[in-house]
């Protein structure tokens, strides 16, 4: 399938090598949640009729809320999900590592591209969107507030992390709003290869020496728990908070819960930890064969409010860098302006010629 180099089990490595993928694949290609002919439909008759809606498409304010709010998010996350692993890149153990950590990393930052773009069409700017991001006033995945201490953390990130990314995003794929879930469908294509070249490096320090095998169990024991904080606050049963969930999945922006989500991850995700041979710090994991799914036990989420409101380990750090880097590139967009405006000049005085 991707051309493995590791003894890796027939099964699919994670959501993107799924049916359901497959399917949201096929679905783009036949344009099946594109609509028929001319006209423009009710909002509510489009999303009764499970079609999408387009930016040129009226739509209530707090759909275009929502989606702002959560396409920024995501945007943000992947640019500054740059840095944890842009740490290891001048430090990567070899010259392989090296190019396929700054490819998976380049990646980061093209999906960050695809994000913002979509989220532009509903009206926010992608400065005004950096401003928030700066200034706090829009959020970013808690996950990337822990530091990556050792090379073990970028096999960490790519399988647990990029793993839980997928699992999520897959069902956007199937996004009520046409630019987010065409953007989703090729963002998990290259997550895919992520996620695969994460398990790689764990499974080849897993073959190695003893403190290569401890390094490996010690970022995922570091990793495991903020991966599963990463799909939201519980959403289902009697631990729901209010959140967004229901009004989300009723727009067909979300599809599944979070906790939905979270389950189908750990399910996926412990049969991988078993055959890296390494142990998923939970002492209440355990097969439930009644339920058919794997029983885990309670997260921290003062730990992940802790995080969300600022307080990670390493917030101040991420936005600090990125203010940093916005600041440092700022002649990079001045002069990539004052280009375009020379062309489109030029290309008008072609015209008048
Ligand atoms: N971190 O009611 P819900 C990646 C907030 S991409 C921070 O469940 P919603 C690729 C939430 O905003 C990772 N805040 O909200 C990569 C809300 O607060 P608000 C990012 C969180 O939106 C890999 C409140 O809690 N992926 O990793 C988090 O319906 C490796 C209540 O929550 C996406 O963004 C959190 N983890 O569901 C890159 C996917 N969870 O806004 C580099 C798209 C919740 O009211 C290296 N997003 N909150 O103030 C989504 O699917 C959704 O937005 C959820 C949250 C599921 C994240």
């Amino acid at each position: 399938m991707y051309g493995n180099d590791f003894a890796v089990p027939e099964e699919p490595l994670n959501a993107a090598e799924t049916p359901e993928y497959s399917a949201a694949l096929q679905d783009q290609a036949d344009g099946v949640l594109d609509r028929d002919g001319e006209g423009t439909p009710h909002f509510d008759e489009l999303i009764a009729a499970d079609k999408r809606i387009e930016p040129r498409d009226e739509m209530p304010q707090e759909y275009r809320d929502t989606l702002i709010r959560q396409i920024a998010q995501h945007a943000h996350s992947e640019i500054i999900g740059m840095q944890p692993e842009g740490n290891w890149i001048t430090r990567a153990p070899s010259l392989r590592r090296k190019a396929i950590l700054m490819a998976k990393v380049q990646d980061e930052a093209g999906h960050g591209l695809y994000l913002y773009s979509a989220a532009e069409t509903l009206g926010m700017s992608r400065d005004e969107m950096l401003d928030r991001l700066h200034t706090g006033r829009q959020k970013y995945s808690s996950i990337f507030n822990y530091p990556t201490l050792t090379w073990a953390d970028a096999g960490a990130i790519g399988w647990l992390v990029d793993g839980a990314a997928i699992m999520n995003q897959v069902p956007l794929c199937r996004c009520s709003y046409g630019p987010y879930g065409r953007a989703m469908v090729r963002v998990c294509k290259e997550e895919s290869f992520h996620q695969r070249q994460g398990f790689e490096i764990l499974w080849a320090l897993m073959q190695g020496t003893e403190a290569q095998r401890e390094m490996a169990q010690d970022a995922v024991n570091r990793t495991w728990w903020p991966a599963l904080m990463m799909f939201g606050p519980p959403d289902t049963g009697e631990n729901a908070s209010g959140g967004h969930t229901e009004q989300s999945m009723a727009w067909g922006i979300k599809r599944f819960s979070n906790d939905d989500l979270r389950q189908k991850f750990i399910d996926m995700t412990v049969p991988q930890a078993q055959k890296l041979g390494l142990t998923l710090p939970d002492p209440d994991l355990r097969w439930n064969a009644e339920r058919g799914h794997w029983d885990f036990g309670p997260v921290d989420w003062d730990e992940f409010w802790q995080v969300v409101k600022g307080n990670g380990p390493v917030n101040a750090q991420r936005i600090a860098h990125r203010v940093r880097a916005h600041e440092e590139g700022a002649w990079v967009r001045e002069a990539a302006t004052a280009h375009a405006a020379k062309q489109a000049r030029d290309e008008k005085k072609e015209v008048a010629a």
